[in-house]
């Protein structure tokens, strides 16, 4: 059943272990709404791999499989493979659930495998932009600016000058059938892109935003509102690519990265002139997504 279009059903319970605000628990409180019980989920050592709890008090209602750190869409394919040499009549989604650690840096080559064999299973990584879960150490997802454990501020910097790696480029290079960016604080478009992702035959990559009070250093309780900062500044724009075309989903780019970094810890070290460098890269990223989106469709 849906309530104002969103599946009523709830497959986490109360009693799991996520800091108050997290992102990760409503990325996957969606995902799982979406995609109901005949879902199976593998993760591997992440924030989300201790949220649930240990058996038998796990909060989630659906089977999990916990995976070493680098195999998530390795073993997502392996749990895929095995579902069809059982042959079973009815549907079951496999969701591999990563962070961006866990994706970008230590799983990416078993996920660029896993969509070049094809195998229909939907990867998400859930990006809370560091290490979160042994005390936020830099990704290559982490952005710019940002000051982590593992880029403390010195007297001389020393905080990530680096922009972040492209997942969802490095996806599409692949031709993968669908890859979509989802943010909680548009929880209509999350949905339906969910729903879109466990259509398709074949792989299907989500990238997921997903904020983390206890790393980025605000007040648990403005979790929508950066969400939708991240989207209404281009920081993580919203959008589709599918049989090879790109479809941005949301197009009002209205307010000025300042405005987003300005409710975080983790920036607030930052100068004006350094906020003014970022704001010309996210406009530059921005501006190619438009090209993208336009060449795609002519
Ligand atoms: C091979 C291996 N290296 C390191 C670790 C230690 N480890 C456990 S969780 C974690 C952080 C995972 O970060 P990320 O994938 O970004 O997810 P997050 O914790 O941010 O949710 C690390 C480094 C491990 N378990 N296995
Ligand atoms: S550290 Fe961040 S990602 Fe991990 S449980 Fe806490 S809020 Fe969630």
């Amino acid at each position: 059943m849906k309530r104002a279009g969103i599946p009523s059903e709830e497959f986490i319970y109360s009693g799991h272990t996520a800091c108050p605000g997290c992102g990760a628990l409503l990325v996957a409180r969606y995902l799982l709404k979406t995609l109901g019980k005949n879902t199976i989920m593998n993760i591997p050592p992440c924030c989300f791999a201790a949220i649930p709890g240990t058996f038998p008090d796990t909060c989630l209602s659906i089977p999990l499989l916990y995976n070493a750190f680098e195999t998530t869409a390795a073993t997502a394919s392996g749990i895929e493979a095995a579902l069809k040499i059982k042959g079973k009549k009815e549907k079951i989604t496999v969701v591999g659930f990563a962070g961006d650690g866990g994706t970008a840096d230590i799983g990416i080559q078993a996920l660029s495998g896993a969509i070049e064999r094809g195998h229909e299973i939907i990867y998400v990584c859930y990006d809370n932009e560091a290490y979160m879960n042994t005390g936020m150490q830099t990704s290559s997802l982490t952005p710019m600016g940002a000051t982590t454990t593992t880029n403390p501020i010195g007297k001389k910097g020393g905080w990530r000058v680096k922009t972040k790696k492209n997942m969802m480029d490095i996806v599409a290079a692949h031709n993968i059938p669908y890859a979509a960016t989802v943010n909680p604080s548009y929880p209509f478009d999350f949905v339906k892109k969910i729903e879109k992702a466990r259509s398709v035959k074949g792989p299907s990559y989500i990238h997921a935003y997903s904020v983390c009070p206890t790393g980025w250093r605000y007040p648990p309780e403005f979790g929508l509102e950066l969400g939708r900062l991240a989207t209404e500044t281009g920081i993580f724009p919203l959008y589709e690519f599918e049989n090879e075309r790109y479809t941005i989903n949301y197009k009002k780019k209205t307010k000025r990265v300042f405005e987003y970094y300005k409710l975080q810890g983790r920036f607030k070290h930052l100068t004006e002139d350094f906020i003014e460098e970022v704001q010309k890269i996210v406009d530059k990223e921005w501006n190619k997504l438009l090209l993208k989106e336009k060449c795609s469709t002519e």
